[in-house]
């Protein structure tokens, strides 16, 4: 796995404003990010105290203090998102990337923001999940007039309830989160609350889905189903970190969608719980152990769990073709069909044709097959035994026992003791099985039973 876009430890890597001061010197610096390093928490300089969050591959928008009110300035602009090493798409986003930094305030905080549009179209900002006046919430045409290209505007209310929520444009709605306009939003309970747990690691991602067609940059904004590229905040396995964490830390993790269809997200090796929803903490009563969370168009879901298994474990939306890279879909089904003879004859009028999926697509994670430019492979992660199979909404959740406090540089792969890792049973072997396209010449499939080799099947 390609781990060069590892944490670089910096809230120093924000560099500053690429707003003329000059035009808008009344406003708080447009911070913006050329990283797509997952950046280190942003300790609070100022305000009131809390635990920062720590976002995927993402960061998080520093402030200024005006008095009593917590200034931020989100740009809405056109950026060039590496969704993976090597591979970039045309988005908008807000300040240099897609998503947008995530916002971090604390429950009680009075909150301006400026947003300046960048975009060649008008744009707003809705706050997912506030309580705010109605004139805030940044329904274009509904609670506000649009923002036009070039202009600014701001909004301002209080973040009345800790929780998690998310920001993106309730504007050319369709287009412009197609393009990758969207952000996460963290409001910290001001003190202990019964119901929100102090966590050792706080990490935060956004669901997004694009159709990238292979070989081209900007993504196709009319798809309302049949996207091709999956991704955790704007990133694509293996372009997307790890989550790396101390074994006995208790972890939350805040994951919203903002596709076009659920997602059901998997944890290996842990139990957690939804501690808590954009609606707000869920009472204590209403919680059970889960692996697997659904989280639906639109929701935000936080789950918490003791990370108490070392190991590198999997954590991936579970709908198989979401941890694929940019695929085609409109593909047969080749697996059993014999292509023998076949391949040369088609090769003679199609070139580059090649035999693909007959003993299944597994083949495709170790395939080195020429791809238009900026595409990248269905399945690319690499692991330590070999190719992962995996792109898309797909990570690693990495256990470590010397994981220090603070500390969420990756590891490196796990050494697994010795004698705990699934081995090959020697002194046996069985064919392949028989393909489904060439059924057995007698007897349903349902009647064949096949026993154990090696125990009265064959001579000693
Ligand atoms: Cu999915």
């Amino acid at each position: 796995m390609d781990r060069r876009h590892f944490f670089t430890g910096a809230a120093t890597a924000v560099a500053a404003a690429s707003v003329s001061r000059v035009a808008l010197a009344a406003l708080p610096d447009a911070h913006t990010q050329s990283s797509t390093a997952t950046a280190a928490p942003l300790l609070p300089p100022d305000g009131r105290p809390y635990n920062p969050v720590v976002t995927l591959n993402g960061w998080t928008l520093p402030w200024r203090m005006n008095g009593n009110v917590k200034e931020f300035h989100l740009v809405a602009e056109p950026v060039v998102r590496e969704m993976a090493p090597g591979f970039k798409v045309n988005m908008w986003g807000y300040n240099g990337q897609s998503p947008g930094p995530t916002i971090e305030v604390v429950e009680g905080d009075r909150v301006r923001i400026f947003v300046t549009n960048r975009l060649p179209e008008h744009t707003t900002v809705h706050w997912h999940g506030q309580r705010l006046p109605n004139g805030m919430d940044g329904v274009g045409g509904i609670t506000q007039p649009h923002i036009p290209p070039g202009k600014t505007f701001a909004y301002e209310f209080v973040a009345r309830r800790p929780g998690t929520f998310m920001y993106h444009p309730h504007a050319d709605e369709m287009t412009q989160m197609a393009m990758g306009m969207m952000g996460f939003w963290v409001t910290h309970p001001k003190a202990r609350h019964p119901l929100i747990a102090e966590v050792q690691r706080d990490f935060c991602f956004l669901l997004g889905s694009f159709d990238v067609e292979p070989g081209s940059a900007t993504p196709k904004v009319n798809t309302m189903t049949d996207f091709n590229t999956w991704a955790f905040n704007s990133r694509v396995f293996p372009g997307i970190d790890s989550l790396n964490v101390r074994r006995g830390d208790r972890v939350r993790i805040r994951v919203g969608n903002l596709t076009m269809t659920n997602h059901p997200i998997h944890v290996h090796g842990h139990e957690f719980e939804v501690t808590g929803t954009d609606g707000g903490p869920v009472p204590k009563t209403a919680r059970w152990p889960e692996v697997t969370t659904d989280i639906a168009v639109g929701q935000m879901r936080q789950v918490e769990f003791i990370a108490d298994e070392e190991g590198d474990w999997a954590l991936h939306c579970h709908k198989s073709h979401h941890t694929m890279g940019p695929m085609g879909h409109e593909v047969p089904t080749m697996i059993g069909v014999d292509h023998r003879g076949i391949a040369e004859k088609i090769q003679k009028l199609v070139p580059d044709y090649m035999v693909m999926g007959d003993k299944g697509m597994a083949d495709m994670g170790a395939m080195e097959m020429p791809l238009p430019d900026n595409t990248l492979p269905m399945m690319a992660g690499q692991g330590p035994f070999g190719p992962a199979e995996m792109g898309g909404m797909f990570t690693l959740l990495k256990v470590r026992r010397d994981q220090r406090p603070g500390d969420y540089r990756d590891p490196g792969w796990f050494k697994h003791p010795a004698g705990t890792v699934a081995r090959e049973v020697p002194g046996d072997s069985a064919p392949p099985a028989a393909s489904p396209a060439t059924p057995p010449a007698t007897g349903s499939p349902d009647a064949t039973v096949r026993r154990p080799a090696g125990h009265g099947g064959h001579a000693h």
